[in-house]
């Protein structure tokens, strides 16, 4: 069988309607109550709301994505009582809702980050670009965060500075905007971009990780496995933490879960199957000494929800995102990897297993032009790259039964 085709809808304000995905044959919808600020217990009327209107359309919300851990928590800060209770509490929702799938992350301050949301590719499609040199020009020279040249090799900075005298400075306040408050607004980011001195601001909030390091980040998030994996537990919840995307530290932040050893790390915390990840294909790609085949095939049992995305590479650090099965990353061994999990958890007895997948990112092309997206998630794009995913899982399944 094949993996459960799965479609991120932002909810009822999308621009893609329910009705819409019925026809793309989506099976899973994956979405979230993202009305709710951070930090807020998910009210068990607003999921059934939710739950409800995407039944009607003859599917089921397959996986939430996501339920996002307050910085709170990442840092462990005075309120982490109130807010590791609140989380629970919306598992417990969720679970007794009957929704069991919940993606998260623990990526300090940003999420994803990218350098240029608008990169034009040469047929006119336009994809997400990430340019190392660029992000440091970011850091170094426009967000001007202390010391932060003393995180980079002098060759970058001196590219970095290159970029930043090439760049008008209209040009530097867009690429602060994108990386602070339009890639995040869309996912409860930290910033509030309506003030002028939203830089300043997001400064501030670095500050509140000086004294947390890469192991005392993981050992936060070591301890929100312990508080909250029993919860999932008891109410049947999946937990799947999304890698860190790109997977290497940003402003002097530390990222912990960019490689295998990591990821291995994070399932050792707490020894369940309820304590999983998201195996996101364009995120652990980024680390060139990661084997995404190796990783399924390792951890396979505790992948509950998988992104498939592509990229182009360039030198260290320098990529775009690209066509679902295009691009650098060897879609074909790793989709194959994954129905053949899929077919041993089904031989073990699991009943879950189906793993979501979901065509993640596209490239903007055709009528995306003449509708309204949030970065990365046009619509034409990303069925382009759900029907070349379903076409490739078909093949494979006939080769696996023939063998
Ligand atoms: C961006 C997404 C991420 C992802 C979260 C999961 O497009 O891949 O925002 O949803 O990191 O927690």
């Amino acid at each position: 069988m094949a993996l459960e085709k799965s479609w991120r809808w932002f909810g009822f304000g999308d621009s893609v309607q329910l009705s819409d995905l019925k026809q793309m044959g989506i099976e899973g919808v994956v979405t979230a109550l993202h009305h709710i600020p951070n930090g807020e217990v998910w009210p068990v009327e607003e999921i059934r709301n939710v739950k409800s209107a995407i039944e009607a359309h003859g599917m089921r919300w397959t996986v939430v994505e996501s339920l996002p851990v307050s910085e709170g928590i990442k840092t462990r800060n005075s309120d982490y009582e109130r807010l590791i209770n609140n989380y629970k509490q919306s598992l417990r929702n969720l679970g007794e809702c009957g929704i069991y799938t919940v993606c998260y992350n623990f990526m300090p301050v940003l999420d994803w980050v990218r350098t240029s949301l608008h990169y034009q590719l040469p047929d006119g499609g336009e994809v997400m670009y990430f340019d190392y040199a660029t992000f440091v020009a970011f850091d170094v020279f426009i967000l001007k965060r202390p010391y932060a040249a003393n995180d980079y090799p002098d060759e970058i900075i001196s590219r970095a500075k290159e970029v930043t005298d090439s760049m008008t400075a209209e040009e530097q306040e867009t690429l602060a905007r994108n990386i602070i408050v339009v890639s995040q607004g869309f996912i409860d980011g930290v910033a509030d971009g309506s003030t002028p001195d939203y830089k300043k601001a997001f400064l501030k909030f670095l500050e509140t990780y000086s004294h947390i390091d890469r192991d005392k980040l993981r050992e936060n998030l070591s301890l929100f496995l312990q508080d909250v994996i029993p919860v999932a537990e008891e109410v049947g919840v999946n937990l799947c933490i999304h890698p860190d995307d790109p997977p290497f530290p940003v402003l002097g932040l530390p990222r912990i879960v960019s490689s295998q050893d990591d990821l291995e790390w994070i399932c050792n915390q707490v020894d369940s199957i309820n304590n999983g990840i998201t195996f996101c294909t364009g995120s652990l790609s980024v680390n060139r000494q990661n084997n995404l085949e190796q990783i399924v095939e390792k951890l396979g049992p505790r992948i509950h929800f998988t992104h498939l995305r592509n990229n182009v590479f360039f030198e260290n650090r320098v990529f775009h995102e690209y066509g679902h099965i295009e691009g650098d990353i060897d879609m074909y061994p790793i989709v194959k990897a994954l129905l053949k999990e899929q077919i041993r958890r089904k031989e073990s007895g699991r009943t879950d297993f189906r793993i979501p997948f979901r065509p993640d990112h596209g490239v903007k092309m055709l009528d995306d032009y003449n509708r309204s997206a949030n970065p990365g998630y046009p619509l034409i794009g990303r069925l382009k790259g759900l029907a070349e995913l379903s076409g490739m899982q078909m093949a494979i399944e006939r080769e696996l039964k023939a063998t």
